[in-house]
């Protein structure tokens, strides 16, 4: 009975869905990460009118990710995503110094939102291949990510392109399922 019920337990777990959404400003990287972890490969994207959705199972785990776009006329529709979110990645074009602070204006008010208190936090610094990006460290404080308590958080470089540090972002995922 027992081994029956570990059996069923894993069965139900590997099928559960886990609801991840993907945001930050418009060209930070969002919709090339997506497909990054569906395909392992770099895609052709334009600028996302709306959103993607897609099934990505890594290591029989399912996530169910939704890529919104990221124009500013887009953003006011973020929240109409936000409820039963398991995980919030947040993805930063590292190159892009002048709308950092928009992008934590962005990120604070979303920290407050009721539906997403219970999600876990990545915040994803892209295109660290490009000469002169911001390195994670400089992201983190001046998005001053120590001060945050009410949500677990981890900052994670990576290449969408070569597809560098996207796995581990994936991975820190798993290992805060709760
Ligand atoms: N150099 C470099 N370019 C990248 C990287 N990731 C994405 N890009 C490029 O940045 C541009 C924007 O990428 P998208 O994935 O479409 O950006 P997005 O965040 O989905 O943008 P919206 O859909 O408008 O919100 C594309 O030309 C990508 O090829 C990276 O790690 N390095
Ligand atoms: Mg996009």
């Amino acid at each position: 009975m027992g081994m029956l019920m570990t059996k069923l337990w894993k069965l139900w777990w590997s099928n559960k869905e886990h609801k991840v959404i993907i945001v930050g400003l418009d060209n930070a990287g969002k919709t090339t990460i997506l497909y990054q972890f569906l395909t392992g490969e770099v895609v052709h994207t334009s600028p996302t009118i709306g959103s993607n959705v897609e099934e990505v199972v890594w290591r029989n785990i399912h996530f169910l990710m939704w890529d919104i776009g990221g124009q500013e006329s887009l953003r006011t529709s973020w929240s109409s995503y936000y409820s039963h979110t398991q995980f919030l990645i947040v993805v930063i074009d590292s190159t892009d110094r002048a709308r950092l602070g928009t992008m934590k204006q962005q990120f604070y008010s979303m920290l407050t939102r009721e539906d997403l208190t219970k999600a876990a936090v990545l915040i994803f610094a892209n295109k660290q291949d490009v000469d002169g990006a911001m390195t994670a460290a400089e992201i983190s404080e001046e998005l001053n990510l120590t001060s945050i308590k009410s949500h677990r958080w981890q900052i994670q470089p990576c290449c969408a392109l070569s597809g560098e540090g996207v796995e581990k972002g994936l991975e820190w995922i798993a290992s805060n399922i709760s």
